[in-house]
């Protein structure tokens, strides 16, 4: 594909997924000349929204129809690239629903392989997660049913087939989750879907010459996690839109295989933070630039009353105060007649206070690399020195307890680390208080090579003697490849 497809320049990675990872997050960096000489980049095809499903009310539960497909999408010009999505060619409708309610999900499984669907971020029975065992099979119809328990968050959803989940998300099989409560309505924030309030579901994708993004990971692939040169919200590929508010929330979602993004704007401005991965932040934060590994949410809010036109940018770090972009996601273009958004609340949500003396156990999770100059296909990637394995449960944790979770990266690249069926909050990076930006729920947790990070979680409303939630490494290839492991809450 030349650029002139995307209308974007597209660049090779100047760095390796590990190396990315060093950009850690802050809140101060400094842009140098590279970004702001390069200014915005134009997009030339409309951003896709994906359609709202609210489901429909049936005796107080509120009902969902997905149904996961083989598809062909147009990513460029008179090319049809087979892919895969639910209810679409590629990804899936954009869910809402509130905190309080029942819900239920018709999950029909409408290719012809095994599939599942994993609802990532919330608290729910085992039996209705969506993980390795709810395995979906060719033709069947699986209806997980949950009471929504958790705060105004953008949550998703993705197959987590064992051994397949990096090859379905690289298909198109991912959707997004908003849920809304009733304190988060009170807000002033913008909440119209479409509109001031947009869905971005990030990834990058490769493709051939045909047009077709084969799933085709080499060795190295496998080692780094599978990375494309060509960056897409939504699936749109040089995508631009035109607001029409002074201000415009983005939920973003690193929906990536491999790739841990640095997200800001071309023009290096500043932005504010309000949501993590599970809920609002006790008060906005600002911030020039965030990290997301692979599962990260992040809610922003970007002032746009200058009328200048400015892109959603993926940056690589440099040195300590330059860096350079490397994929323009998305341009906004203000119309000239915007709007004047009102000022965002100053107090999000509440949170409470972080007490570590309450956990009564802490549990150590080493993130390893093995063996590296010979590993094969689903080789070398463990925690605690083991591989997934389906049979074997390996931590078996009471229900309502408060445990520490340490997670040290002893590998050289980063790792996002991911709990299934908890928002839990970071209490220290290496000893150090997490970053005001990042001291909210959380269920992933970047963690960089040769640090450290202590989580203090619970596992609560549900128990289940026999089915395990998982715990693994959000990079799809080295979940795929065993870096992996289960848990029961008895
Ligand atoms: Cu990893």
């Amino acid at each position: 594909m030349s650029s002139s497809v995307t209308g974007f320049s597209r660049r090779k990675l100047l760095l390796g997924t590990a190396a990315v990872g060093v950009a850690a997050t802050t809140t101060a960096m400094v842009f140098g000349r590279g970004p702001l000489a390069a200014g915005h980049v134009q997009g030339s095809n409309p951003l896709k929204i994906p359609p709202l499903d609210l489901g429909k009310i049936e005796n107080n539960t509120r009902v969902y129809d997905l149904d996961i497909q083989h598809g062909k999408t147009e990513f460029f010009g008179g090319l049809q690239t087979p892919t895969m999505g639910i209810n679409g060619s590629y990804l899936g409708p954009v869910l809402r629903m509130r905190e309080n309610e029942d819900i239920r999900i018709n999950v029909t499984n409408s290719i012809n392989e095994d599939a599942t669907l994993h609802w990532h971020g919330f608290n729910l029975p085992a039996i209705a997660d969506g993980g390795p065992h709810q395995v979906i099979r060719p033709g069947a119809t699986w209806s997980p049913q949950f009471k929504v328990v958790e705060k105004a968050s953008t949550m998703w959803y993705h197959s987590h087939l064992m051994g397949k989940t990096a090859e379905h998300v690289w298909a198109g099989l991912a959707g997004m989750i908003i849920v809304d409560d009733e304190q988060s309505q009170t807000l002033d924030l913008p909440n119209t879907y479409g509109v001031d309030d947009l869905p971005i579901a990030l990834q990058d994708r490769r493709f051939l010459q045909d047009g077709t993004m084969p799933y085709a990971p080499s060795m190295h692939d496998n080692m780094m996690g599978m990375t494309g040169d060509t960056p897409m919200v939504n699936g749109t590929i040089g995508a631009y839109f035109e607001t029409t508010t002074s201000l415009v929330r983005l939920r973003l979602l690193n929906a990536s295989n491999g790739t841990i993004y640095s997200m800001g704007f071309s023009d290096g401005r500043f932005f504010k933070k309000i949501a993590t991965d599970g809920g609002l932040l006790a008060a906005p934060v600002d911030v020039q630039l965030i990290s997301m590994g692979p599962g990260e949410r992040a809610e922003i809010i970007v002032d746009l009353s200058d009328g200048k036109n400015v892109t959603l940018t993926h940056f690589v770090r440099l040195s300590q105060s330059e860096v350079s972009p490397e994929f323009s996601f998305l341009e906004l273009r203000p119309s000239p007649n915007s709007t004047m958004s009102k000022p965002i609340s100053n107090t999000l949500a509440t949170l409470p206070a972080l007490m570590a003396e309450t956990a009564q156990n802490t549990r150590r999770f080493d993130l390893d690399m093995r063996g590296m100059m010979g590993m094969g296909m689903g080789g070398g990637f463990t925690i605690n020195g083991e591989q997934m394995d389906m049979k074997v449960i390996n931590h078996t944790i009471k229900k309502d307890s408060v445990e520490i979770w340490e997670i040290r990266n002893l590998s050289r690249m980063a790792h996002p680390f991911h709990i299934h069926n908890t928002q839990f909050r970071i209490l220290d990076r290496d000893g150090r208080p997490p970053e005001p930006h990042e001291d909210g729920l959380k269920d992933t947790v970047l963690v960089l090579p040769g640090r450290s990070a202590r989580i203090l979680i619970s596992f609560k409303h549900y128990t289940d003697e026999k089915v395990p939630y998982m715990y693994h490494c959000h990079i799809l290839e080295h979940e795929d490849a065993g870096m992996m492991g289960q848990f029961t809450v008895v």
